[in-house]
């Protein structure tokens, strides 16, 4: 586990609340805050008392992406290799982000931009204040859409939002992000880390196995046909139907009372 102050990590009531914390840089990433972030998302996988987690960032941003300052041209030498810097600090993290079964809800406190953008857009649910925004910056400085971005937008938006949104880098607002079903609701600021706290409880005590199954199903559905599609339902269900949360919910609907689930 990393002792960084990149990302600090409350754990309460099996939530797991990671929030970006370099807030004079907009929570821009370093190294630093790459491998505390990935640490923190390991840590929720592996640990059987937490059930999801909550992604969020410190002061008036979410993140805005790489931090440009770490990497100033103006300094010479040779062009820096972006490819390493994808294999070796984004895309490990976003393949845990996938991977892992528990939920990841995201609270997008304020502008989220470039890879911060699109980490956000890798989470299972995304909230955001009224007063964030949503900037797709790489054209802005000659690069293309990372962090998953070109995948996520294409599959959440379509292509004619997708290309125009990173040929522009113009802002998005979080109440169009909504509308356009880019995220799942824009909220008002006071009102963000309520909604997001009460979701991610909701889900951490949830049944987990079913939960984790229903996010790899939707995720599977982009790019299987129906009739693969139907065939994976088949299979997870036959694992979810031999969960002890399936026969607790159904135990506790019989009984009209609320299920007691153990992730199991
Ligand atoms: C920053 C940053 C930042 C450092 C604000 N870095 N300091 C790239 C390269 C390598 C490998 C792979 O992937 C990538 C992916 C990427 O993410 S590329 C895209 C990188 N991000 C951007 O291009 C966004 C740059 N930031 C902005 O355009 C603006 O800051 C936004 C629109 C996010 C916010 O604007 P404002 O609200 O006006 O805030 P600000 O610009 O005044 O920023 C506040 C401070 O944060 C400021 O520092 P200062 O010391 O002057 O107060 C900025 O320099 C710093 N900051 N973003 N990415």
């Amino acid at each position: 586990m990393s002792d960084s102050t990149a990302v600090t990590v409350v754990e309460d009531q099996r939530v797991l609340t990671l929030t970006l914390n370099r807030p004079d840089k907009l929570n821009s990433f370093n190294e630093d805050m790459h491998y505390a972030l990935r640490a923190g998302f390991e840590r929720a996988r592996d640990d059987a008392n937490i059930g999801a987690v909550l992604l969020t960032g410190a002061g008036r941003g979410f993140c805005a992406g790489q931090d440009l300052g770490n990497r100033d041209p103006r300094a010479g030498g040779p062009a820096p290799d972006l490819g390493v810097t994808l294999d070796t600090l984004y895309n490990p993290t976003l393949r845990i982000m996938k991977s892992m079964e528990k939920p990841i809800v995201c609270a997008v406190n304020g502008v989220a931009a470039g890879a911060g953008a699109n980490i956000a857009l890798a989470c299972d649910i995304v909230l955001a204040a009224k007063s964030a925004k949503f900037i797709q910056a790489f054209s802005k400085i000659g690069l293309v859409p990372d962090a998953g971005g070109s995948w996520s937008l294409t599959h959440l938006l379509g292509e004619a939002r997708a290309k125009a949104l990173a040929l522009t880098a113009e802002p998005l607002p979080a109440e169009t992000a909504a509308d356009w079903g880019m995220i799942w609701k824009a909220l008002d600021d006071d009102k963000l880390m309520d909604e997001a706290t009460a979701l991610a409880r909701k889900l951490a005590n949830g049944p987990t196995l079913g939960l984790g199954l229903t996010k790899q199903l939707i995720q599977a559905a982009s790019t299987n046909s129906f009739d693969a599609q139907i065939d994976l339902e088949r299979d997870f269900q036959r694992q979810a139907g031999k969960s002890a949360d399936y026969a607790e919910g159904v135990t506790a609907f019989l009984e009209k009372r609320a299920p007691e689930f153990r992730g199991k």
